[in-house]
């Protein structure tokens, strides 16, 4: 695993540096000096979890075969756009939601020097992708099929995150339009298709499979996705900052997130009269009043309950589906986040 971690973590550099030559610009040192520091700053600091995936899943499909290392060299350069992808997502997510942190050192666009040029940032890292595939991936029979891939699965995302913003414009603070199917087609749509059936859908077309044929594959997947991010929402508010490398906006962004949405199905009505007072204000004393009411209603208690529902949910649909070698892949991507503290 450390092995597999050291061969992705040299792809990053071979690609970096690809993309620092790149002919159709005429680079200055300071152009490239900025573009590395950028990407070195914004695309592997994470968990890698959604690049390995690639690499992991396309060894499950080829069922033990050895993977030559051109096929390493592949999955990994896969994994790595759906990382910068991440980096471009992250990078305008912080902006939009007004974050301070990420992955334990100020968000990009916080740094003096950097501010809104953040935003051309994430630009450029979004046209990061078609480069690298044209770089690697030109002359593949799927090649059109990856390209395709990458321009759904971002739409998807975009759209899920306008609904994500759209649900909190002030002047309409309305929590009883916080319900279960809002929050669902939220996360459904911002998080799962790009996290969970993107990573999985580039192995399957790097081993010549039609993606059309794996409706039940990707259903399973968003499923997973939608858990993720609720522990995602758990976490924003009962993790620790440390761990999780990021401070916890949503109460203060008044987000629909699967904790107030829990909140509100089981409080009584003083409770909820509290909420509406206190939701979705800076002020700390008005989010301590929130996190107070959370405990008072055990929301830990509602979220480790629907974790082992969630499990065993998709521990059963994995196990109904026909392949032992998806069945690896998605048991191996689910054993990663189940009881994830960061
Ligand atoms: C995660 O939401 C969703 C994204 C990172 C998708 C962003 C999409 C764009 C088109 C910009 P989040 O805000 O809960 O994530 P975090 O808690 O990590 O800030
Ligand atoms: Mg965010
Ligand atoms: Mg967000
Ligand atoms: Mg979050």
């Amino acid at each position: 695993m450390a092995d597999l971690k050291s061969t992705f973590l040299n792809v990053y550099s071979v690609l970096k540096k690809e993309l620092l030559e790149d002919p159709a610009f005429e680079w200055s040192p300071d152009s490239r000096e900025w573009v590395e520091r950028m990407l070195d700053y914004n695309v592997p600091g994470g968990k890698l979890n959604r690049g390995l995936s690639v690499i992991d899943s396309y060894k499950y499909l080829k069922e033990g075969k050895e993977l030559t290392e051109d096929e390493i060299f592949l999955a990994s350069a896969l994994g790595w756009c759906i990382e910068w992808l991440q980096a471009y997502f992250l990078v305008l997510d912080d902006i939009m939601d007004s974050s301070h942190t990420r992955r334990g050192q100020p968000c990009w666009f916080r740094l003096p020097k950097v501010g809104l040029i953040a935003t051309n940032d994430g630009v450029l890292l979004r046209n990061h992708i078609p480069r690298i595939l044209k770089n690697h991936f030109r002359d593949k029979t799927y090649y059109v099929d990856l390209l395709d891939l990458f321009n759904e699965v971002e739409f998807q995302t975009a759209s899920g995150q306008m609904i994500d913003l759209i649900t909190t414009l002030e002047g309409e603070k309305d929590l009883s339009k916080y319900t279960l199917s809002l929050h669902r087609r939220i996360v459904q749509y911002k998080t799962a298709y790009y996290s969970f059936y993107l990573p999985v859908a580039c192995a399957l077309l790097m081993a010549g499979e039609n993606l059309d044929k794996h409706v039940d594959v990707k259903n399973i997947l968003v499923e997973m996705g939608t858990y993720f991010q609720v522990q995602d929402d758990y976490l924003d508010c009962f993790g620790a900052p440390e761990t999780i490398g990021k401070i916890g906006t949503d109460i203060e962004d008044f987000k629909c997130s699967w904790l107030v949405v829990k909140a509100l199905e089981i409080c009584n009505e003083e409770q909820k009269k509290l909420l509406h007072e206190n939701y979705g204000k800076a002020d700390p004393a008005n989010v301590a009043k929130v996190k107070a009411l959370y405990h008072e209603l055990n929301l830990q208690g509602v979220f480790a309950d629907y974790e082992s529902q969630s499990y065993e949910k998709l521990i059963a649909s994995i196990e109904a589906h026909p392949s032992k070698a998806v069945q690896a892949v998605l048991k191996s991507f689910l054993a990663k986040i189940y009881k994830r503290q960061k």
